[in-house]
C-alpha cells in the first residue's frame, strides 16, 4: 500500500478517535447532569404491592415466600409495573402477619433467607425494577430482644418502650391502667406486665408493644435499621401506621369521648377522640430525620401510611418546599369515600380526585390507591363491571398508581369460614362479627392458573383458601383471552409512559351523576379522554350537551372495558361524541384527534 495513503488513513483514524473521546467525555460530564433532572423512579413507575404470604409459594409449604416472588419477576416486568412494595418479610411470630417484628434486620425463615432476599433485589434491579420495603417503626413484637430486655429493665433498653405504673387495683385485685387509651383492636391499650410490675402501651395487639420515640436511642436504632437496608440496595420504604408514632408525654391524661361518632361500646376504638395518641407534631420531626437519611442515597422513595379523614392532617406528611418529608402519604380517599357502589357517582369521583389535587402542597406529587391488604377487593367493594374503569382511572391520572396484587386480574374477596379465619382483627370480633372486620378475604393466594390451588403452590393446601373462582379468573386464562382485565392493565402500563400522561395537564370536561371523565393533554402530544359510566345501566351519552369545554365531534377508541362487546366501540373505531355508547361501569378511553 502507498505509504502516504497509509499515513492519511492513520491520521483520519486518530482524528475520528479523538472526536469520539471528546463526545464520550462530554456525555460523561453533561449527560450525568441531564440525568439529575430526570424524574425519580417513583414518579414514572406503577408501584405494585406484593403480599408475600400470598404471591407465590416457591418453597412449597402452603405459604408464599421470597424465592416465589423472584420466580415471578418476569410476570411483573410484562405487567409493566416499575416498583415492588413488599409487605413485611422480617422475623416475626406472625401474630399480626409480619407487622409484629421480632428483628428488624432479619428475614423470617418462612419467607426464606437473607441470600434469597439479596437475590430478589439483584433480579429486580437487573430487569430495571425497584424494591420498596415495608418499615414498621411504631412497635415491635413482644418477642423482640429489646422488649425482653426492657421487661427486665436492662439498660439501655429500660425505656425503649412506653411503661407506666398502675393507678391502683380494683375490687377483684386487677391492676387499673394509667389512662383510658384504647387499642385499635379494641379494649385498653395498656397491658400489665407481671415481671416488671408495670403496664406497657400498645396501639395494636398486646404482642405489639409501642416503641418509645421520646428516647433518642430508639430513634438512633431505627435509623440504623434503615441504613442497613439502604446499604443492601433497597430503593426505599413504605412506612407503616405512621400517625401512631408518638403519644403525648403526660400519661395521666384521658382521651375525650368522641362526640359525634355514635359509638356506644366503650371498648370500641372509635369511642374516643384520639387527640393524644395520633398525629402528634413530634412525628414530623422523626420523618424529617428519616428523609435526611434517605437523601444520602440517590433515588430512594419514602411513602407513608396515614389513615385520616382530615385531609390537612394527611398533607402535613408531604412537608413543603423548604422542609420536604415523605415523597407522598398514601391517598386512601378513593377507598374511604367509595366504600360501596352506592357511593360512586361522577360527582363523588370528581370530588375525591380534587380533594387530593387541590389540597396537595405546591410542587408535590399525587398518588392513587384503590386497594391494599386492609381493604376489600375493588370487584367486591364496587362491582366487577368497574375493574377496568378503575384501573384506567388510577393508571392515567397524574401521579403514581399503587396496585395491590391481583387487582390487575379483578380478583375478588374470598369467603373465609370462622374456622379458617387467620387475621387477628377478625378473630378478636368473634364468630358473629368477624366477617365485617377480617382482612383475610383480600389476602388469599394469587390466582396464576386453573391447576390445583390456582397454581400458587405445589403443596397440598394453602395458608388461606384459594378463591373458588380461580378456575376462570387467573393469569393464564386472562393472558390467553382475546380481551381481559390483565391485557387492559398491561396496555395502560405502556400507555401511561407517553408524555401526555407523564407530563400533561388534566381537565374534567363532563361530570354528571352517571358520568365521570377527564381529559389529559399536552401541547404537541396526543390528547386523550377517559369516560366512565359509574352507573350500572347501559347509556348513550351526549358529551357535548354536558361539556364545560369544547370537544371535537368524534374520537377514536383506544381501550374499553372487557364488558363492552359492541361493534361501535371496537378499538380503532370512531365514535361520535354526541352518542357515546357505554355499558354499566364501563371505562372508555378515547383519542381526541384535532378537528379538521
Ligand atoms: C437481628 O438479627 C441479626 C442477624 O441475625 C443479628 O445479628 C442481630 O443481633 C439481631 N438483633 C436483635 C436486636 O435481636
Ligand atoms: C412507679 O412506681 C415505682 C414503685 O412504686 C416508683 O418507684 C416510681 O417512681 C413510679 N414511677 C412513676 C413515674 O411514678
Ligand atoms: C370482678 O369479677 C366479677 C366476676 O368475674 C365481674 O363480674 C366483675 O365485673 C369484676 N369487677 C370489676 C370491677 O372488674
Ligand atoms: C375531637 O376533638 C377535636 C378538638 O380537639 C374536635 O375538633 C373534633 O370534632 C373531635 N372529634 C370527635 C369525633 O369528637
Ligand atoms: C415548611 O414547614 C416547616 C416545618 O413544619 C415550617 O417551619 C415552615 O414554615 C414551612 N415553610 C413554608 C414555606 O411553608
Ligand atoms: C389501617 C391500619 O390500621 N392498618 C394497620 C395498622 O397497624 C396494624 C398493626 O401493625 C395492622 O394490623 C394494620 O393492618
Ligand atoms: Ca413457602
Ligand atoms: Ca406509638
Amino acid at each position: 500500500m502507498d505509504r502516504k495513503y497509509f499515513q492519511i488513513c492513520l491520521l483520519a483514524i486518530v482524528f475520528v478517535g479523538t472526536i469520539i473521546v471528546i463526545i464520550v467525555c462530554f456525555e460523561a460530564k453533561y449527560g450525568i447532569r441531564e440525568k439529575v433532572v430526570e424524574s425519580p423512579f417513583w414518579q414514572t413507575s406503577v408501584v405494585y404491592q406484593v403480599y408475600p404470604r400470598s404471591f407465590y409459594d416457591g418453597q412449597p409449604d402452603e405459604t408464599g415466600d421470597i424465592t416465589g416472588i423472584t420466580s415471578k419477576v418476569d410476570y411483573l416486568l410484562e405487567l409493566g409495573v416499575g416498583a415492588v412494595w413488599l409487605s413485611p418479610v422480617y422475623t416475626s411470630p406472625m401474630k399480626d402477619f409480619g407487622y409484629d417484628v421480632a428483628n428488624f434486620t432479619e428475614i423470617d425463615p418462612i419467607f426464606g433467607s437473607m441470600a434469597d432476599f439479596d437475590d430478589l433485589v439483584t433480579t429486580l434491579h437487573r430487569k430495571g425494577l425497584k424494591l420498596v420495603m415495608d418499615f414498621v417503626p411504631n412497635h415491635s413484637s413482644d418477642q423482640h430482644e429489646w422488649f425482653q430486655r426492657s421487661v427486665r429493665c436492662e439498660d439501655p433498653y429500660t425505656d425503649f418502650y412506653i411503661w407506666a405504673n398502675s393507678s391502683g387495683v380494683d375490687a377483684n385485685g386487677t391492676q387499673i391502667p394509667p389512662n383510658n387509651w384504647l387499642s385499635v383492636f379494641r379494649g385498653s391499650a395498656w397491658e400489665w406486665n407481671d415481671e416488671r410490675q408495670q403496664f406497657y402501651f400498645h396501639q395494636f395487639l398486646p404482642e405489639q408493644p409501642d416503641l418509645n420515640y421520646r428516647n433518642h436511642l430508639v430513634r438512633e436504632e431505627m435509623k440504623r435499621v434503615l441504613t442497613m437496608w439502604l446499604d443492601r440496595h433497597v430503593d426505599g420504604f413504605r412506612i407503616h401506621a405512621l400517625k401512631f408514632l408518638f403519644e403525648i408525654e403526660d400519661l395521666s391524661q384521658n382521651e375525650p369521648v368522641a362526640t359525634h361518632s355514635g359509638v356506644q361500646d366503650p371498648d370500641d376504638y372509635d369511642y374516643l377522640n384520639h387527640t393524644y395518641t395520633v398525629d402528634q407534631p413530634e412525628t414530623l420531626t422523626v420523618v424529617r430525620e428519616w428523609r435526611q437519611l434517605l437523601n444520602q442515597y440517590p433515588d430512594r422513595v419514602m411513602m407513608v401510611e396515614v389513615y385520616n379523614d382530615d385531609i390537612d392532617a394527611v398533607m402535613k406528611y408531604y412537608g413543603n418546599e423548604t422542609v420536604p418529608l415523605a415523597d407522598f402519604p398514601f391517598n386512601f380517599f378513593l377507598i374511604d369515600n367509595l366504600q360501596s357502589r352506592g357511593d360512586l357517582t361522577g360527582e363523588s369521583l370528581r370530588y375525591t380526585i380534587d380533594l387530593w389535587l387541590d389540597n396537595m402542597p405546591e410542587g408535590k406529587w399525587p398518588n392513587w390507591v384503590t386497594g391494599n391488604h386492609d381493604n376489600g377487593r375493588v370487584a367486591s367493594r364496587l362491582g366487577r363491571d368497574l375493574v377496568d374503569a378503575l384501573n384506567m382511572l388510577t393508571l392515567l391520572l397524574p401521579g403514581t398508581p399503587v396496585t395491590y396484587y391481583g387487582e390487575e386480574l379483578g380478583m375478588e374477596n374470598t369467603f373465609i369460614s370462622w374456622d379458617e379465619t387467620k387475621d387477628p382483627e377478625g378473630c378478636r370480633w368473634g364468630p358473629d362479627l368477624y366477617q365485617e372486620h377480617s382482612r383475610d378475604p383480600e389476602r388469599t393466594p394469587m390466582q396464576w392458573d386453573n391447576c390445583t390451588n390456582a397454581g400458587f403452590t405445589t403443596a397440598n393446601s394453602t395458608w388461606l383458601p384459594v378463591n373458588p373462582n380461580y378456575k376462570v379468573l387467573n393469569v393464564k386464562a386472562q393472558t390467553q383471552a382475546e380481551t381481559s382485565h390483565l391485557k387492559i392493565y398491561k396496555e395502560l402500563a405502556v400507555l401511561r409512559r407517553a408524555d401526555t400522561f407523564s407530563k400533561g395537564h388534566i381537565a374534567f370536561p363532563v361530570v354528571t351523576k352517571e358520568i365521570f371523565s377527564f381529559l389529559r393533554y399536552l401541547e404537541g402530544s396526543e390528547k386523550y379522554l377517559l369516560v366512565i359510566n359509574t352507573s350500572e345501566e347501559e347509556l348513550e351519552v351526549n358529551l357535548h350537551r354536558h361539556a364545560n369545554l369544547p370537544l371535537p365531534s368524534s374520537a377514536v377508541v383506544v381501550l374499553r372495558s372487557v364488558t363492552d362487546t359492541s361493534e361501535k366501540t371496537h378499538p380503532g373505531s370512531e365514535v361520535p361524541l354526541d352518542k357515546v355508547p357505554l355499558v354499566g361501569g364501563e371505562g372508555l378511553l378515547l383519542n381526541l384527534q384535532a378537528e379538521d
